[in-house]
């Protein structure tokens, strides 16, 4: 009976298709918690040149307080690094710095304008990076893999990223 239900689940890990594989990413300290989820990626025109090589990832930001310690700092303060992974390989890593008050809970959506230029799978990743004591970093990440439509959409203007709120 176990190996049929080893089989099965092992079976069923070969056909899940590579979209489905997103899940979202809980990063904790002990005394604050941020979830990131993304929910959808996509690309279209965004910026002014009108060409269809523009990348949005929509997300949710849940930045909270855990555990039993009360906090007498409400500010919240870590690392965003934002990267897009080409079909090439070629790697876009954008990193930001956010400080948010608790909680705070938001559904941003980051732009990557004028990356979408070739053809194939595209991946979003979003990771945070929280501090753990003095020099150290507890971290985790969610990955959102999509396959535009068409083809070489070929370059448009500057490589730019931005985060709207
Ligand atoms: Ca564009």
């Amino acid at each position: 009976m176990k190996k049929i239900l080893l089989l099965t689940f092992i079976a069923f890990l070969a056909v899940t298709p590579l979209s489905l594989a997103k899940g979202r990413t809980v990063v904790s300290n002990g005394v604050f918690q941020v979830t990131i989820e993304i929910t959808n990626a996509y690309y279209f025109a965004a910026d002014a040149d009108g060409i269809e090589n523009d990348i949005a990832a929509e997300f949710t930001l849940n930045v909270e307080h855990e555990g039993m310690y009360c906090c007498m700092n409400k500010v919240v303060d870590f690392y965003f690094l934002a990267s897009l992974k080409c079909p090439s390989g070629y790697y876009y890593d954008y990193l930001y710095q956010f400080i948010c008050v608790l909680d705070t809970y938001a559904t941003p959506t980051i732009y990557f304008y004028n990356h979408a230029g070739e053809a194939g799978w595209y991946q979003v990743i979003l990771t945070c990076y929280l501090p753990y004591y003095a020099n150290y970093y507890v971290y985790g990440s969610d990955c959102f893999a999509f396959d535009p439509p068409g083809g070489d959409e070929g370059a448009g203007g500057p490589l730019q990223c931005e985060i709207k709120l």
